[in-house]
């Protein structure tokens, strides 16, 4: 177990939806640790820079015109293995793996319109939260 950082994004569903407040909930209830935070409307370049593994995938188009149609909320979490620990409070990536009491289970009606992002990986994580924030705006 160490101590790590991911990002954490509230797409715009769960902003429209005004689940924000429920979410981060969520991550806090778990004792993970807030460290940034901001809303901001993705734009387009930036929404293929975030999402560079996926931007040759035929749901791409798709994908981007959700993360950037309305603003989000953007977070960084911190506490002992955040990235697994957060991606599990997410839930799976597919609609029909989505189980009950993860957000996804709870609020996801569609594959793409997932309500939540987390990162996957320290590396990932790293260059994720350097896409969103500069370090002076990490607390
Ligand atoms: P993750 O968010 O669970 O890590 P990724 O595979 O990294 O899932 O996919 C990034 C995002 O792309 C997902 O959160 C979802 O919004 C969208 N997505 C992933 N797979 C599909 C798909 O098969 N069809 C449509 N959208 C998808
Ligand atoms: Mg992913």
């Amino acid at each position: 177990m160490s101590k790590e950082r991911t990002l954490i994004l509230l797409k715009p569903d769960a902003v429209s939806r005004g689940l924000v407040g429920k979410l981060i909930s969520r991550y806090e209830n778990k004792g993970l640790r807030i460290c940034a935070m901001k809303m901001i409307k993705v734009s387009p370049e930036l929404a293929r820079k975030h999402y560079i593994a996926h931007i040759h995938k035929p749901f791409y188009p798709e994908l981007e015109a959700y993360i950037t149609r309305d603003r989000l909320v953007a977070l960084v979490i911190e506490g002992e293995s955040a990235i697994a620990v957060t991606r599990a409070i997410n839930g799976a990536t597919k609609l029909e793996q989505m189980i009950p009491g993860t957000i996804r289970g709870d609020y996801a009606a569609s594959t793409t319109e997932n309500v939540v992002h987390g990162s996957d990986s320290p590396e990932n994580a790293k260059y994720e939260i350097g896409n969103f924030f500069t370090s002076e705006e990490i607390y």
